[in-house]
């Protein structure tokens, strides 16, 4: 495989053995390893049943390897960082999610590139626009800037009562 680049969200609301949430993301970023670009880390609410608050950030990273390799690594990076599978969308020490592939995209039964639900998390999109503004989803051919300033302006939609 040519050398490639990835976008990874790094997510975090448990502490771990390196400390708090926004030290296990610093932590994730040295582990990973190839990274070209890095967000800052930034706190943010929860999405979903969580109650805790998460540190986030986005990567660039240069590797050769493809999206199952490179999935596998992550994985092993999480299960050294102290995260137990099961439980979805429970209080994780570190997440580390494939969102972009600079080769296109990717359809496993279990990984899928670019990231499903990227285009309207702003703890996503947040970070990456400052490392990849102009990066195109293949799949909408929006790029990272456009989600960005979408999911910015549907946050600062009024709600109805
Ligand atoms: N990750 C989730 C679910 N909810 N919320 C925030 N703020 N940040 C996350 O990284 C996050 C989440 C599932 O991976
Ligand atoms: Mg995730
Ligand atoms: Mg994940």
């Amino acid at each position: 495989m040519p050398t490639t680049s990835y976008a990874i969200a790094i997510g975090s609301n448990r502490r771990g053995r390196h400390g708090a949430p926004e030290r296990e993301v610093a932590a994730a970023i040295r582990a990973l390893g190839g990274v070209v670009a890095a967000s800052g880390i930034v706190a943010s609410a929860p999405l979903g049943p969580s109650i805790r608050r998460f540190a986030n950030a986005a990567v660039l990273i240069q590797t050769r390897e493809t999206p199952p390799e490179l999935l596998a690594r992550l994985k092993r990076i999480e299960r050294d960082f102290g995260r137990r599978r099961g439980q979805r969308w429970g209080a994780r020490v570190i997440d580390l999610d494939i969102v972009l592939w600079s080769a296109g995209s990717w359809a496993e039964d279990d990984l899928i590139v670019p990231h499903p639900a990227f285009r309207t998390r702003r703890f996503v999109l947040d970070p990456l626009l400052g490392i990849a503004a102009a990066w195109r989803d293949p799949l909408t051919n929006s790029t990272v800037r456009q989600l960005a300033h979408r999911a910015q302006a549907v946050d600062r939609r009024p709600r109805r009562p």
